[in-house]
């Protein structure tokens, strides 16, 4: 396939409800959507950057640079094209991964729809739906914490991830395993805890949890290893987990029991495949995060979560937990089972929806390839 354009839109569509993590509280969510073009047919790709550089050092400032002046020259006059040619054309670009990831996820659409293969089939999954829950912030107290957690539960939501900080952990998380005592529980911490002050998460270790996801700095494995060794709940690697080499080096060291994999965080669908095999042969369970994805990225995540080894409930709610008005024309459903439905059409199998596109496009590029 010849290449013939890509088009970046910087998108800003406002939250059902305003998200609060250790980093920071949005109340929109920012990404870069790319139009691929090829022989008449467009793939879309989500790069799955915030506006501040609070999860990663990405921003939509950083990857628009990369994309624009990096990424897209080095497409100029692509011929037959494949995903492994585009990882071996950008491997001189050091880091960027969510850059990277949203050009290879348009590269899968644009391959799927050409030759009539879902992203689901071509990734070698195996589920035609996939069990999720819901991934809640910060609230203004514990109180609302559990009483917002019951609203998700009575949803049909069959497993909960709340976000704790310094300050708002072993309480919050307390009260809402007392007020639900047999719900599937996780929490996540973006980092917020240094190997002494997680001390203070000891407690955490009696509520049941599936796991403590990325205590310490995001950038670590190796203080993880030393904390692990002092917590019966799995530790869970998100931010840390950068590669399939770097996945290597935390089963290796024993820093985590159980990985988050995101296909934006490693670089793109084909490392977060390579990530899910590592683990697999080796006994580590793996689930699919999420970054409030568009229908796009929702689309892509589903795909990705069917495949054997994620076999805990990934952080992919249903479309009207995150947006109103999205930019698919399809929206995605929580079934009664806790679970969503896998799209079964070519590529990611979703459809634009061009009024919405328009009212949330900040900033929009066309670059000929
Ligand atoms: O750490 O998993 C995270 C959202 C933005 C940045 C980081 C994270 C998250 C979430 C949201 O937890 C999960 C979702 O998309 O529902
Ligand atoms: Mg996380």
């Amino acid at each position: 396939m010849k290449l013939d354009s890509l088009t970046l839109f910087h998108l800003r569509l406002p939250l059902v409800t305003p998200f609060e993590t250790s980093f920071g509280r949005i109340d929109h969510k920012e990404c870069i959507l790319l139009a691929l073009r090829a022989e008449g047919l467009t793939g879309y790709g989500e790069c799955a950057v915030e506006h501040d550089p609070g999860y990663n050092y990405e921003t939509i400032g950083t990857a628009w640079h990369i994309l624009k002046d990096f990424i897209a020259p080095l497409l100029v006059g692509q011929g037959l094209f494949n995903v492994p040619e585009f990882q071996t054309i950008v491997a001189g670009i050091r880091g960027h991964h969510l850059a990277k990831a949203g050009v290879e996820m348009a590269l899968w659409d644009l391959l799927g729809q050409h030759d009539g293969k879902s992203l689901k089939d071509m990734l070698g999954g195996v589920r035609e739906k996939v069990e999720v829950g819901v991934s809640i912030g910060i609230q203004d107290s514990p109180d609302a914490l559990v009483r917002v957690a019951g609203q998700y539960l009575d949803q049909g939501y069959g497993r909960l991830k709340i976000k704790i900080k310094p300050g708002r952990d072993v309480e919050d998380t307390t009260q809402v395993r007392i007020a639900f005592s047999d719900t599937r529980l996780q929490v996540d911490a973006n980092s917020a805890y240094t190997l002494e002050t997680a001390r203070r998460l000891e407690p955490l270790d009696d509520l049941d949890l599936l796991l403590i996801e990325q205590p310490l700095y995001e950038d670590d494995i190796w203080d993880h290893r030393l904390l692990q060794a002092t917590f019966k709940t799995p530790i869970c690697l998100d931010e840390s987990i950068i590669s399939p080499r770097h996945a290597r080096y935390a089963l290796e060291m024993e820093a985590c029991k159980i990985i988050n994999i995101k296909a934006g965080r490693v670089g793109g669908l084909s490392l977060a495949v390579a990530i899910h095999d590592l683990c697999t042969n080796n006994g580590i369970p793996v689930w699919c995060g999420g970054m409030l994805e568009t229908g796009f990225g929702r689309a892509s995540n589903l795909a990705l979560a069917s495949l054997p080894g994620f076999i805990l409930p990934g952080d992919i709610s249903a479309s009207d937990r995150y947006f109103a008005q999205d930019i698919t024309q399809e929206r995605f459903i929580l079934n009664p089972d806790s679970t969503i439905d896998v799209p079964t059409r070519p590529g990611l199998g979703v459809t634009l929806d061009p009024k919405t596109l328009t009212a949330f496009t900040v900033t929009k590029l066309e670059l000929q390839l």
